[in-house]
């Protein structure tokens, strides 16, 4: 009799990344073939973090692995911290990893390695163990694009980012709507050595020579063709089965599991902001958040509060709450907000009351935002979120994007138009456009349907 498989998913565990993944992990334990067992791989630090979500299904199990910090370590700021888990991780930790899984699963080795595209050092610990590797990449495909071409934008751009930033790259297939401005940080500009950066590098060079597949988040549809065609030339079995945030309750009412839907749908809303949404009409209210880790300085914090105010628009607002005491005096109090630290973002985006969203550009918040046919305004801050602002605003047409910082004027107006303006018409009309190809890609024989069916299928050896 065949061995069932025994699945490692590997987290990179900051921002909302290990969230995402383990979201995916769940979509996988639903699908994959009876007697499959998961373990997901991530911090100690994580796993308290995602324990205090939705229960785990059976057959996933959390599995530690070394964060790479001595004691005190909860005091380093972000990229270092990134630092030590990577170092940790290159040393040995994964392996070790694979090695608790192989134990907590009463010896059972694992069969494949699955795994946040950023921890791209899983590779060499899967290949190893005798593993496929499968990279999961959770940001926008242009960004992936652009890193995996990296040494010819560099070579094009050379020292010339700045004076060069409007123009379009017509040269390089699959980025021709994109400027070189736009590029995420660390591509052509910006500081090749942070943690990040380096790290992107180094993965875009691993992705064609040791990936079995790539999971994309994005569906078939929205990225222009020739982005499409340029990442299926560089990488091997590129499976578009975003957005992610929907793959749980799909994969759960498609293998007719009932108690595993209900766990990918809700969230808790400690704050009561689904209640506050059903007091006001539909299409009337801006939601604002810019994710798990960009925070706006306080000028540019009062700015955004006072073009909220000045739009007369009702808003509600995730901001966390040590920025409170930046905001302008009263405007807590204001009737017409709502500001809270944390949102059921997918529920508030899905509710009828929310016309608008100002968000930072965050894959995963742009995803969640057009899946609901909400346009959007904006406000990419760092990172590969100015390619996904220009994505919203451009390519793809279902928003607009703040060039620089926030000002009340600029906030009013584009909020204003979102929700009352012709030009927001058009752009909602994009959005629930796109909305209706995410239906059709979940449903079934839709294009994300059967990707996910493949990559499933990769992954647990049926393939
Ligand atoms: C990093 O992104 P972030 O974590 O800052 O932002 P998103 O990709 O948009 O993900 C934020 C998630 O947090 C959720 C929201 C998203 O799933 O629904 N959330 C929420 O539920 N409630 C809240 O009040 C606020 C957020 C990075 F910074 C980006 O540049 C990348 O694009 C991204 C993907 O790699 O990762």
């Amino acid at each position: 009799m065949a061995v069932p498989p025994h699945v490692a998913v590997v987290a990179f565990p900051f921002s909302s990344h290990a969230a995402v993944l383990l979201s995916f992990a769940r979509a996988l334990a639903a699908a994959a073939p009876a007697g499959t067992t998961l373990s997901f791989l991530t911090t100690a630090e994580s796993i308290a973090q995602l324990q205090k979500g939705a229960r785990l299904p059976g057959n996933l199990r959390f599995v530690e692995i070394a964060d790479g910090v001595s004691s005190g370590g909860a005091v380093l700021p972000p990229p270092r911290r990134m630092e030590l888990f990577l170092a940790a991780a290159e040393a040995g930790g994964i392996r070790d990893g694979l090695e608790a899984a192989r134990a907590s699963a009463g010896g059972a080795a694992v069969s494949c390695v699955v795994g946040d595209a950023f921890v791209w050092v899983a590779a060499d610990a899967a290949s190893a163990a005798g593993a496929p590797w499968v990279p999961v990449w959770t940001a926008a495909p242009c960004a992936l694009l652009a890193h995996l071409r990296t040494d010819a934008l560099r070579q094009d751009v050379g020292d010339h980012a700045a004076s060069r930033g409007d123009e379009l790259l017509t040269a390089h297939p699959g980025l021709g709507g994109y400027r070189v401005r736009d590029l995420s940080d660390g591509v052509v500009s910006g500081d090749f050595n942070h943690v990040i950066n380096r790290l992107l590098y180094r993965m875009a060079k691993r992705l064609p020579q040791s990936a079995t597949a790539v999971a994309l988040n994005t569906f078939p549809g929205l990225d222009p063709p020739d982005l499409a065609a340029a990442l299926s030339a560089e990488l091997p079995n590129c499976l578009p089965l975003g957005p992610y945030h929907l793959l749980p309750a799909a994969a759960a009412a498609a293998a007719d599991s009932p108690d595993e839907a209900p766990a990918a749908e809700e969230a808790s809303d400690p704050h009561g902001c689904l209640a506050w949404l059903d007091r006001h009409p539909p299409r009337s209210v801006a939601y604002v958040s810019f994710g798990t880790v960009a925070s706006p300085r306080q000028d540019e914090l009062r700015e955004l509060a006072a073009g909220l105010e000045a739009s007369g628009a009702p808003f509600l607002w995730s901001l966390r709450e040590d920025a409170w005491p930046l905001l302008p005096p009263g405007f807590l109090r204001l009737p017409a907000g709502l500001v809270v630290p944390w949102a059921p973002q997918v529920g508030v985006l899905r509710h009828a009351s929310t016309g608008a969203f100002v968000t930072h550009a965050g894959w995963a918040s742009v995803l969640e935002g057009l899946s609901n046919g909400v346009p959007m305004a904006c406000r990419p801050f760092f990172g590969d979120q100015t390619m996904n602002a220009r994505s919203v605003a451009r390519v793809c047409g279902f928003g607009s994007a703040f060039e620089g910082p926030m000002t009340s004027a600029g906030v009013a107006e584009a909020v204003g138009s979102l929700l009352r303006g012709e030009e927001g018409e058009r752009m909602r009309a994009r959005a629930k456009e796109l909305q209706a190809m995410v239906g059709a890609a979940f449903r079934p024989g839709g294009g994300c349907r059967e990707n996910f069916d493949r990559f499933v299928k990769i992954v647990c050896g049926c393939l």
